[in-house]
């Protein structure tokens, strides 16, 4: 949420290559976690105006859609760990990831968030849109702070998961030294990484997750370079030369495969690891309807590999069957629009981020025969707003 300054909130508010063949990744089951607290949305929330047959486009029949509405919202999970009503703007892949995580993750979780727009967006204080016991840490210390909750929890006898949670400056950049000794020291928490490739809080600067050739404000496209010039650093490899029992990729497009990976997370006992890649339409640049679908692509081209390591070894990825050129991904997103235009530079650096992508096919052997990994249950549950429960 770049518009929302970081400080604002705190004014008193009115308002490693793997040679081995893995096995293909399976969608899993999706059942929600039990009832806790009460599901007490902010009122005035864009979609009650809706419901309530205010604010609908003219020709639109308000009291069907408003029945429509409540019919989604009778199949939602009962618990929902994360509510509606918070600020992160139209299309945000954080929110709808973050969500996802907590369904699956269930009502017996306590949070450690770094500072960042998934904390910005959700807690303007007074308000909050957590339904879990979740603490604001510092930027660089969310892992610290997890590894204490747990230690505390656990000194207490209770059996209670702890998560924490981070942007892609927080986990890669400047919480890393953090996240390494609380993967060390094996701590029993899962570190989900929120990764749109940016410091966006702030204003879209770039980070060491954000791509090769991507404009962000801190490396602009222009006549002197195309974008940022340094590749995304390989944070999951990293992660698990740590020799965590679990670490994985996800993308919030396949809803079914992250909600089976944050399960295997809660339930191993010990550090777990998840990159979760959730575009960001702000930063990106690109339309908030087509969050899911440039998320896909970018699963689809090899950009962003989809896969699981156990203890340092490839343990499952998500198959391509055809893969998609990358440049199908690129050009929905004004953060790469430079590498379209007249300039003799365009081409060269498209070709490179094919070769990164064939790279990544490559070294995780993503191609497969396996059904179409589309995800049918995944997508659904997404356009339906969540899980029956
Ligand atoms: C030590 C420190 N440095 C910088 C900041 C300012 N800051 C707050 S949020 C943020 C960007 C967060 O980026 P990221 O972790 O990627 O999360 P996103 O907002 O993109 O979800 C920055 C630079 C800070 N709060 N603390
Ligand atoms: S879309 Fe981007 S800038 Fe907006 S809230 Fe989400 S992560 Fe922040
Ligand atoms: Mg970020």
């Amino acid at each position: 949420m770049a518009k929302t300054p970081e400080t604002a909130k705190k004014a008193p508010s009115k308002a490693a290559s793997k040679p081995a063949k893995a096995k293909t990744a399976k969608a899993g089951d999706a059942k929600s976690g039990g009832a806790k607290g009460k599901s007490a949305a902010p009122a005035e929330t864009p979609s009650r105006k809706v419901a309530a047959g205010v604010g609908t486009a003219p020709g639109v029949d308000a009291q069907a859609l408003g029945g429509e509405l409540a019919e989604l919202r009778r199949r939602q999970p009962r618990f929902r760990g994360l509510e509606a009503g918070h600020r992160a703007c139209q299309g945000c892949g954080e929110a709808l990831g973050a969500r996802l995580v907590m369904e699956a993750a269930g009502p017996d979780v306590m949070v450690a968030n770094a500072t960042g727009c998934l904390e910005v967006f959700t807690t303007p204080w007074p308000q909050s849109a957590w339904r879990v016991p979740w603490i604001h840490s510092l930027f660089e210390n969310a892992a610290a702070v997890a590894s204490g909750m747990e230690a505390a929890l656990k000194a207490r006898g209770h059996r209670t998961k702890v998560m924490a949670f981070g942007g892609d400056g927080s986990t890669f950049d400047i919480g890393f030294q953090a996240l390494s000794g609380m993967l060390e020291r094996t701590h029993n928490v899962l570190y989900v990484c929120f990764d749109n490739e940016a410091y966006m809080n702030t204003g879209i600067q770039r980070s060491s997750s954000t791509p090769h050739a991507a404009a962000t404000t801190t490396s602009p496209a222009g006549s002197q370079r195309m974008g940022k010039r340094h590749l995304k650093k390989d944070l999951l490899q990293i992660i698990a030369a740590h020799h965590v029992p679990y670490a994985a990729s996800a993308s919030v497009a396949y809803a079914a495969d992250l909600r089976r990976k944050v399960r295997r997370a809660i339930e191993i006992e010990g550090p777990t690891f998840l990159l979760l890649h959730v575009p960001c339409p702000l930063g990106w640049g690109h339309d908030g309807a087509k969050t899911i679908e440039i998320a896909r692509l970018a699963v689809q081209t090899g950009l962003f590999p989809v896969v699981e390591l156990e203890r340092n070894e490839l343990a499952g990825v998500m198959p391509i069957r055809q893969p998609r050129p990358v440049s199908d991904y690129l050009k929905l997103q004004n953060r790469f629009r430079h590498l379209f235009g007249n300039d003799h530079r365009a081409r060269q650096e498209r070709e490179h981020l094919q070769a990164l992508a064939d790279h990544n096919i490559a070294t995780y052997h993503l191609l497969g025969e396996e059904p179409d990994p589309l995800d049918t249950e995944g997508a659904d549950t997404v356009r339906r707003g969540g899980l029956i429960a």
